[in-house]
């Protein structure tokens, strides 16, 4: 076949897979060459990634992958791996929802001051920011030694390549990254009493980083180039939206909601709001919000030994809306563990019936993430003063049916759902950007993802009041937040 093939490799925060992308004249092709696991590991009282587990199975995933002219990888945010000084890695990557940054994260931020850390790198604060989890390592044995620190997608880079450097789409979710200057946040660093030598050159989505080595045993020496390295800015690249009146929810373990602008919202509001901005491509800004997402349904789903949902979400639709609803964005649900115990203990401590099947749970589930989706576009509209006339849903949330009308219906616009390989896909562009053979702009992008991917409409079903009240409701149970 003629034209561009690419390899995108996407790490999720529970599967890792590598998709081939191929492009031709208005033509873009996403073919799945491996998927595999990700599992996180408990040594001790710590929760670690499987790094080199995750690593064999990029190797698998290219080789599988066959002839390919570039190579880009994305993953989730905000975890790191430390070298030493001759490169190697000290000890495996910890996981975010670790409990080591508990509490301390609280502590840091009030010392450093919550309104400077907003204004100087104008993210959300959330316990596992880069900045946190770095301040529990400062006094191990192994952040002693350490020389650099790469983020996920820039370390399994440096393995495939030996080159060093830290992409800024994911650098912007450290809360040590200055979006003004567009640097690290060298004096934060130093006051919060870290080592700025630590992190490495900052790159650009689109630059080229080095050829695949051969000592890694893959065939060919592929290109590797920087995408938009977080997994949530390639999934934005591949909104298929046009023009600038959307909102999107990147939704899969976590729900990602907001809007794209060109500059960042610093407003006291939106910081009380936890909402970030995290840079984008081609100096856009995602101002968004992290809400708890399908982490709440793959967490129960682990709990009572199911893998696929499908069956419990098609009984889920048939049952009645609203029975209880609870606060996705209770920091109670972030950690592993019994997801369907703490769902009732919510419901119990609000005065809603506990439900009683799986079925009612994930009925709650679902609704409550659909309520979590309104109020945060909803916010977005109103702290950034952009007016959205429809939300884009991708990810593997495009998939859930139940999920995508009852998101439509709470937030009274419609949904367009889709592509459910958004971020894969954004991964595939930018490569292909930086090859000469699509964009040039965002909107060419966009314009490309809408004619050649499938996309389901969903229209708002009935008056939002209903939604309006369970909201309402919610607020009581939980107080003034
Ligand atoms: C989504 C994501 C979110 C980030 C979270 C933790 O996969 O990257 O954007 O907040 O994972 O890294």
């Amino acid at each position: 076949r003629g034209g561009l093939a690419v390899a995108a490799v996407d790490l999720g925060a529970s599967s890792g897979r590598v998709m081939v992308g191929r492009l031709g004249p208005g033509t873009l092709e996403l073919t799945e060459a491996h998927r595999f696991a990700n599992e996180p590991v408990r040594l001790g009282a710590t929760l670690h990634w499987d790094i080199l587990a995750l690593y064999a199975g990029v190797l698998r995933g290219l080789r599988a992958a066959g002839p390919v002219a570039g190579v880009g990888i994305d993953s989730w945010a905000v975890d790191y791996g430390l070298l030493d000084a001759s490169g190697a890695l000290l000890g495996n990557p910890v996981h975010y929802r670790d409990a080591r940054t508990d509490g301390l994260a609280d502590r840091v931020a009030d010392k450093l001051g919550r309104e400077r850390l907003y204004a100087v790198t104008g993210l959300q604060h959330l316990p596992f920011n880069t900045l946190y989890q770095l301040a529990a390592a400062a006094g191990t044995p192994q952040y002693g030694l350490a020389e650099r620190l790469l983020l996920i997608p820039d370390l399994l880079a440096y393995w495939l390549t030996g080159e060093v450097g830290a992409e800024v789409t994911n650098a912007s979710t450290t809360q040590l990254y200055d979006l003004h200057r567009r640097t690290w946040a060298a004096e934060l660093m130093t006051e919060a009493g870290l080592r700025p030598e630590l992190m490495a050159p900052l790159r650009e989505p689109g630059t080229r980083i080095g050829p695949v080595r051969p000592e890694t045993g893959l065939p060919g020496s592929p290109e590797v180039v920087a995408v938009a390295s977080h997994d949530t800015a390639s999934a934005v690249v591949a909104v298929p939206a046009s023009g600038e009146r959307f909102a999107y929810i990147s939704c899969g373990t976590w729900s990602l909601v907001g809007v794209e602008l060109d500059r960042p919202v610093l407003s006291e509001a939106g910081r009380r709001a936890n909402f970030t901005n995290e840079t984008g491509v081609d100096g856009t800004i995602r101002y968004l919000r992290n809400v708890m997402g399908l982490w709440l349904l793959q967490e129960s789903m682990r709990a009572w030994g199911l893998t696929d949902p499908a069956d419990l979400l098609r009984r889920a639709a048939d049952r009645p809306a609203f029975a209880s609803v609870v606060d996705v964005d209770d920091p109670v649900f972030m950690p592993p563990g019994d997801m369907p115990g703490r769902i009732a203990d919510a419901c119990r401590a609000t005065g809603q019936p506990v439900p009683e099947t799986p079925a009612a749970t994930v009925r709650c589930i679902v609704d409550s993430l659909a309520l979590a989706h309104r109020r945060a576009v909803r916010q977005a509209q109103e702290l950034s003063g952009r007016h959205v006339e429809v939300v884009h849903v991708v990810g593997g949330g495009a998939r859930n049916a139940l999920l995508c009308q009852l998101t439509a219906d709470a937030c009274g616009l419609p949904v367009v759902a889709g592509p459910v390989e958004a971020t894969a896909l954004g991964n595939v562009l930018i490569q292909a950007r930086a090859a000469g053979a699509a964009g040039p702009g965002l909107p060419e992008l966009r314009a490309l993802v809408r004619d050649t991917q499938h996309l389901i409409r969903y229209e708002p079903r009935g008056d939002s009041s209903s939604w309006a009240a369970a909201e309402a409701r919610l607020e009581r149970g939980n107080g003034p937040r």
